[in-house]
């Protein structure tokens, strides 16, 4: 046999963006979809949504139901192609939990009390509203990348913590119980520009964000974004040019101008010389509008066909079920359960 045609393995990436929002913001689609759809051509690429880690905070049943769904149509939208990678809701999974489980029993107390993450939003939230689920948050986190094996796990510089752990978890059950796990990178976008809020530019754009109006949202009506971008702040002086420091509000419309024409930033700068702010906006508007609106009315249309979006996420879940469970039951074997003999439970024959 020709060896040369046998195409190389590709290496798995898997990550996930909670669905926390009735909709995604530009910064997530710019720092993180635009570059998950890249990968599925290059890695074997696993994405999904985790509901779980949502009702980590409180959620109305609708109202996480609605968003799961609108966030998997966003996903699809933006580019996110289930015949080219594995698409799916967490909680479709039972695996994640139950790993999860074992995981909970292999992380000191002190460890998962040292994540930053955990201790912002409980300082924020206050302890008598902040769940033993976000203190375990991590820890499902670790699980989700463990199930699948993969080799990178692509997120924003704040996840690195997390990716971190999920590392050592890996290594730690590796060594105690014989070598199951592969242990995951984190790949940050270091390319990756952030998007900061249109009101506040020196704040990353955050759908937890005081005000609506300095969020660019993929499911907004096309108006809304284009005067959202219009009435946004901008600085001192009237010359147009990159400089995060002094010009914050005209440098991010610099970068989402560059990022969504595929121009670079001083081409963008030499386009609008010797133009006014307004200008600028105008522009940016047009630009903003056009590659949103083919966005909007393709989730809108999934969404009218909600049968046919969870049939999509159906055959996703069995997917990365076919997945999960193998390393699910070898992990069960390695920790001493016994097999449950039904097809479904991990440690089948
Ligand atoms: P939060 O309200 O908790 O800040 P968020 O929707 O703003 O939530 P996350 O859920 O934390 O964002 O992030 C989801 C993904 O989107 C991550 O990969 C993150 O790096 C990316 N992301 C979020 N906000 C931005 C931003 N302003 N610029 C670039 N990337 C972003
Ligand atoms: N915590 C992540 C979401 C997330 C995730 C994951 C990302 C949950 N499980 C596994 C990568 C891999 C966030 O808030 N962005």
């Amino acid at each position: 046999m020709n060896t040369s045609t046998v195409p190389a393995p590709r290496q798995r990436v898997l990550s996930g963006m909670q669905p926390s929002g009735s909709s995604l913001h530009l910064g997530n689609y710019l720092g993180a979809l635009v570059h998950w759809v890249r990968m599925q051509d290059e890695y074997d690429a696993i994405y999904f949504i985790p509901d779980l880690h949502a009702i980590t905070v409180p959620q109305d049943p609708a109202e996480l139901a609605s968003r799961t769904r609108v966030t998997a149509a966003q996903y699809i939208a933006s580019g996110v192609d289930v015949e080219k990678c594995t698409l799916f809701v967490q909680s479709q999974v039972p695996e994640h939990a139950q790993l999860a489980w074992v995981l909970n029993c292999l992380t000191g107390f002190g460890e998962a009390s040292r994540m930053t993450q955990f201790k912002d939003k409980s300082l924020k939230q206050g302890a008598d509203s902040t769940t033993v689920g976000l203190f375990t948050y991590p820890i499902l986190q670790a699980a989700d990348i463990l199930l699948y094996q993969p080799e990178g796990v692509p997120v924003g510089e704040d996840q690195r913590q997390h990716v971190e752990l999920s590392r050592d978890l890996a290594q730690r059950f590796n060594t105690r119980f014989g070598p199951v796990f592969v242990v995951p990178k984190p790949f940050i976008q270091k390319e990756s520009a952030k998007i900061y809020d249109l009101q506040n530019p020196t704040a990353k754009m955050s759908k937890s964000a005081g005000s609506p109006s300095g969020l660019i949202n993929l499911m907004d009506e096309p108006k809304v974004t284009a005067k959202r971008i219009k009435s946004a702040v901008t600085d001192d002086g009237a010359e147009i040019r990159f400089d995060r420091g002094e010009k914050p509000g005209i440098s991010n419309l610099l970068t989402i101008y560059s990022l969504l024409t595929g121009k670079n930033v001083d081409d963008v700068v030499g386009h609008f010389e010797g133009r006014m702010y307004g200008h600028l906006k105008v522009e940016l508007a047009d630009v903003v509008v056009d590659h949103l609106e083919p966005i909007r009315t393709r989730a809108l249309e999934l969404l009218a066909d909600q049968a046919e979006l969870d049939r999509l996420l159906n055959v996703g879940a069995e997917k990365a079920r076919s997945i999960a469970s193998v390393t699910l039951a070898d992990v069960f074997a390695k920790v001493g359960f016994l097999p449950a003999h039904t097809h479904d439970s991990a440690g089948a024959p």
